[in-house]
């Protein structure tokens, strides 16, 4: 199986997150993609084949199908405004948000600090009123994707990575018969990042930009391929169904920790709306509850909707946060359980682009992403 990365993805480094209140390590480390890396290769069987992703790659296109341009400006600027301002050099974080509870917003977004731009959707900010009606609208939607000066470097390279594995997938789907995949080790993760707005350590939705990029990769008259995102993050992925919640031509299922973060959204009446209305579905499990058994059996469940879907391709939002002793989640599952998880997705047999999401058990992290690249393989 080719595995694309990007060292540039490793700069990507704050210092500290609030969680509960209080300052702690960044638990999205560098780290963890170095860990998923050296289990991959180091893999007995050498079933993994790493290639790095060339730095010239144009993505801005492939990203822009995905994200609003004033967020992606944003993004690139704020670091060097914020420090041009004399701002720390530790990076951006917002601290007061311009709530739609206290309009009226009269003031020259042009004229304000890059940390109030941090919490202000720049383009509403001109048109407050439909700041309103769109509580989407804001950069970051929690305190937990700081901006530091390698930030936009690193996400870019992310972004290069799943644009890559995309096209690498179409490539190599043309060419054989057998359930094709490919894994994107992306870092920073995506599946939080909405069309404008970063949170939950994502900043791109790399999964969305690479189920464009799916979709674009046909001849002229063709028909638009159909993609599923199923996303097995223990996270619900918030940014993904935003991002396709009208849209009838990606399918997106979660499963994912009933009432744990990101809390406002992930219930199963997510529906979609308009045309989207049916493809997207939300599969909520308990905390503390859900092992082994209970999530194989709900993603029986997940696989039976994709089959019924009949998609051109599977996009997967790997996360392997659902492991018990992952120390920000409470689900119980066990190693031997990714492997099953792996050889359920191989079951659908549709060319499969694996995205890395979140994880933070650092001592199993390569084990348990490796164990469901080799279910997958069948091997
Ligand atoms: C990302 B992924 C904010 C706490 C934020 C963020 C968790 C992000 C998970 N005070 N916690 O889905 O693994
Ligand atoms: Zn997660």
């Amino acid at each position: 199986m080719l595995v694309v990365h990007s060292p540039l993805c490793l700069l990507h480094d704050p210092p500290t997150e609030i969680l509960s209140g209080k300052p702690v390590p960044y638990k999205e480390s560098p780290d963890r993609l170095v860990r998923v890396r050296n289990a991959l290769s180091n893999d007995p069987q050498r079933k993994y084949e790493l290639t790095a992703v060339d730095d010239g790659l144009d993505v801005l296109p492939d990203i822009l199908r995905v994200h609003s341009e004033d967020y992606v400006v944003y993004l690139r600027r704020a670091y060097s405004d914020w420090v041009e301002e004399g701002g720390d050099k530790q990076g951006v974080l917002p601290e007061s948000f311009p709530h739609p509870k206290l309009p009226p917003y009269k003031l020259d977004p042009a004229k304000m600090s890059a940390i109030a731009r941090a919490g202000m959707h720049l383009h509403r900010a001109i048109d407050i009123l439909s700041l309103l009606n769109d509580v989407g609208g804001y950069y970051c939607f929690d305190l937990s994707c700081p901006i530091t000066e390698d930030t936009f470097e690193a996400i870019m390279a992310s972004a290069r990575v799943a644009v890559r594995a995309a096209q690498l997938l179409v490539d190599g789907t043309q060419s054989t018969a057998a359930p094709h995949g490919i894994f994107a080790l992306t870092r920073p993760p995506g599946h939080h990042a909405g069309t404008g707005v970063c949170g939950g350590y994502c900043y791109l939705n790399n999964a969305a930009i690479a189920v464009r990029c799916l979709q674009d990769a046909v001849p002229a008259g063709t028909a638009k391929p159909r993609v599923a995102i199923l996303d097995i993050d223990y996270h619900h992925g918030n940014g993904s169904q935003e991002i396709f919640y009208s849209d009838d031509s990606v399918f997106y299922i979660s499963l994912h920790a009933e009432g744990d973060y990101p809390y406002f959204t992930g219930s199963s009446v997510e529906e979609g709306e308009g045309p989207g209305v049916g493809f997207n579905l939300n599969i909520p499990l308990p905390q503390h509850t859900t092992g082994d058994d209970e999530y194989l059996a709900t993603l029986d469940l997940a696989g039976k909707a994709i089959s019924d879907y009949r998609p051109d391709y599977l996009v997967v939002s790997l996360g392997v946060d659902t492991y018990k002793d992952d120390p920000i989640c409470c689900f119980n599952l066990t190693t031997p359980c990714y492997s099953r998880i792996g050889a359920r997705i191989r079951e659908l047999r549709l060319p499969t682009l694996f995205l890395f999401e979140g994880g933070y058990c650092m001592e199993v992290l390569g084990e348990n992403v490796k164990g469901v690249l080799d279910g997958f393989l069948g091997s």
